[in-house]
């Protein structure tokens, strides 16, 4: 564990204020857990059954396998795929309760949900095969949220829509002759769970390849809720705002929107917009929204809310003591904020009926009644500022421009003005010149095995000197928000020759009233399939499978069970993945080869596990490299050919 605890200027700043006061967060919880037990920490403890936890002891007679005989492999493999299983089931379940609003909406069940984007909602029709043609609205939204929900409970074999509606013919290959495609989400989350019951299956491959296809349904459970969510709320478009904690105001009424389900934020939002009267009333200049996490990079993408923070610091944004209500519906929301908020005025208040916390005031969002429970929330927060304590607050007056909102519509908008025809081409052309080398997604969490953003911050500066193109989601989208990387200043700072130049050119093109940002926001998590259509367009334009294609991702700092069902999916789609943390699949080398070394002969994609940030981006250079010159190799020995024709 790193002795330094954050390269964020305002963490710090209330980090030593919680010390000073006596607090204990997440910070001094994580090194509370030191030293890590070896067994966990490799992934060789088993606790699958009632006989565990049973360890991987190679020295003692009997012990290298667990009771029932699992071997390391059995043990690591299990352990591993597990994680996926809860990653895609909060993925997935995330979209399908997107897919039932949708549907309700086209019912004309919800008055306070409308469709906002009909031109997506064509398009998306259009991509599963959906008639539009003389149409109605409202009966398109309903087939589409039907094809929707029907991945999850489908009784006939069919592979999944979504899947075969993005993915290149290629890739669609490769995953049904390896025979990961699936039919039916739920099932597959289901059967994997069941695959690794104690007594079932041994062989860690097939149980790899079982998750595998648990993870193909944690990306067709997100590429289904990025669609409907910008069918429902409209796809967002460059958007100009701050992050930091000095985006919380001292004089307004400061809520906090948590977690990752749209579906409470955005009314959220539009209730606050008629209600800054009510505040106002209450003696604050107005109404302030800020988010964290996903549920915060939703509506930054949609509605130009400010970041406040982001996972391993949302604790402190209660610390600031301006923070009156934090409104939390699912996912990534830590447990102490409760307690935290008891020494403060601020409201916690959960909404969702899978994720309650003792003590704090829970609120059950009802869809129905959708606008009236956004109020009454917003009611809480300006009750809870009146009783706000003055003396007690302490807003660290840090924070950075971010210019969001490049939804992969918006990014390829921008194309357009190069390329009317074909937009992508923009980006293909830019790297078969050697402008730039390709594009990096930045992917997940934090995680406090290491010092908070700096692996983030260090691998996107590195790669930006050496002319990748970068997107993000996630929390490490929130680290380059705080940071300042989502601004134009962000490209003089650290692009490298190369990238200023693409830069330059798409400024020109985009005709915005700010420059472009160095690292382009493509949202939450769930957006990483944005990024993936973005690579299948590269892979479409310069007619390769995607296994070739100079495209990258990272989780500097993978945290969440839902990390490693992203990471997995990526890689099943052939793209490389780099790690920065030590994974639990390390106590097993056989498993650990399988994922990081012969999964790149199956699928073309790999992990690699790199904890030094500066290593873990020049390994990604040169695979970037390295695709690139194989590309370029190919494209001489073919028009060596046709010149010998
Ligand atoms: Ni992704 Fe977004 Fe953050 Fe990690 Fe959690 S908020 S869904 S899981 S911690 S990036
Ligand atoms: Fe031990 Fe086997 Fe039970 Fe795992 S499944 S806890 S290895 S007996």
């Amino acid at each position: 564990m790193s002795e330094k605890r954050t390269i964020d200027v305002a963490a710090t700043q209330m980090l030593d204020k919680a010390k000073e006061i006596g607090f204990l967060t997440t910070f001094d919880r994580a090194k509370a857990q030191e030293p890590r037990c070896t067994f966990g920490n490799t992934g060789i403890c088993c606790r699958i059954c009632l006989q565990g936890p049973c360890r991987i002891l190679p020295k003692k007679p009997g012990g290298n396998r667990g009771i029932c005989g699992a071997a390391d492999y059995t043990i690591v493999a299990r352990n591993t795929v597990r994680y996926i299983a809860g990653g895609a089931s909060a993925h997935s379940d995330h979209g399908r309760h997107i897919a039932e609003t949708l549907l309700h909406v086209a019912e004309g069940k919800l008055k306070d949900y409308q469709v906002t984007d009909t031109e997506k909602l064509m398009r998306v029709a259009k991509k599963i095969g959906i008639e539009t043609e003389g149409r109605g609205v409202m009966e398109i939204a309903k087939d589409v949220a039907t094809a929707a929900l029907d991945e999850y409970g489908r009784m006939h074999e069919e592979d999944l829509t979504w899947i075969t509606s993005n993915c290149t013919d290629s890739r669609l290959e490769v995953l049904r002759k390896t025979n990961i495609m699936p039919t039916n989400i739920n099932l597959s989350i289901a059967q994997l769970l069941h695959q690794t019951h104690v007594g079932n299956d041994s062989d860690p491959i097939n149980i790899i390849f079982g998750g595998l296809k648990a993870a193909l349904c944690d990306y067709d459970g997100m590429a289904l809720a990025t669609d409907l969510s910008d069918i429902l709320f409209g796809t967002g478009v460059p958007v100009v705002t701050e992050a930091n904690l000095g985006a919380i105001k001292a004089d307004k009424v400061n809520i906090a929107l948590h977690g990752h389900n749209p579906l409470l934020s955005q009314i959220v939002v539009k209730a606050a917009r008629e209600m800054e009267g009510e505040a106002k009333a209450a003696g604050a200049a107005g109404i302030n929204l800020v988010g964290i996490c996903c549920t915060g990079n939703e509506v930054l993408t949609r509605e130009g809310v400010a970041i406040a923070t982001n996972f391993a610091t949302q604790e402190l944004a209660i610390l600031t003591g301006a923070m009156d209500a934090m409104v939390v519906d699912v996912q990534c929301i830590m447990p102490s904020l409760r307690s935290l908020a008891e020494c403060y005025h601020t409201k916690i208040v959960t909404t969702m009926p899978i994720m309650k916390i003792p003590g704090s005031y829970h609120l059950a969002f009802d869809e129905h009644n959708a606008i009236n429970s956004a109020k009454e929330i917003i009611r809480l927060a300006i009750d809870a500022y009146k009783k706000r304590d003055a003396a007690k607050v302490c807003i660290p007056d840090v924070k950075n421009t971010v210019v969001a909102g490049f939804t992969l519509e918006s990014l390829l908008n921008i194309f357009k003005q190069i390329n009317a025809d074909n937009p992508i081409k923009v980006l293909t052309d830019a790297i078969e010149a050697g402008e730039i080398k390709g594009v990096a997604l930045f992917a997940g969490c934090n995680n406090l095995k290491g010092t908070h953003d700096e692996n983030h911050i260090t691998i996107a500066t590195e790669l930006a000197k050496n002319d990748v193109f970068l997107v993000a989601t996630g929390c490490a989208a929130q680290a380059f928000a705080k940071e300042g990387l989502l601004n134009g200043e962000g490209v003089q700072k650290y692009a490298g020759e190369g990238l200023k130049k693409f830069h330059a050119r798409l400024n020109a093109a985009a005709k915005l009233t700010t420059e472009l940002p160095l690292v382009f926001h493509m949202g939450s998590c769930v957006d990483n399939s944005r990024a993936q259509e973005l690579a299948n367009m590269m892979a479409r334009e310069m007619g390769l499978d995607n296994r070739d294609i100079p495209y990258v991702a990272t989780a500097p700092e993978a945290m969440s069970e839902k990390a490693v069902a992203i990471g997995s999916w990526n890689v099943a789609l052939g793209n490389p993945v780099h790690v920065g943390v030590v994974v639990p699949t390390v106590g097993s080398s056989l498993v650990n080869d399988v994922v990081t070394k012969i999964a790149e002969d199956v699928f073309g994609g790999f992990f690699f596990w790199e904890t030094d940030p500066v290593k873990a981006a020049a390994r990604l250079v040169e695979i970037l490299d390295e695709r690139n010159w194989k590309n370029a190799m190919r494209k001489k020995a073919i028009q060596a050919k046709e010149a010998n024709q």
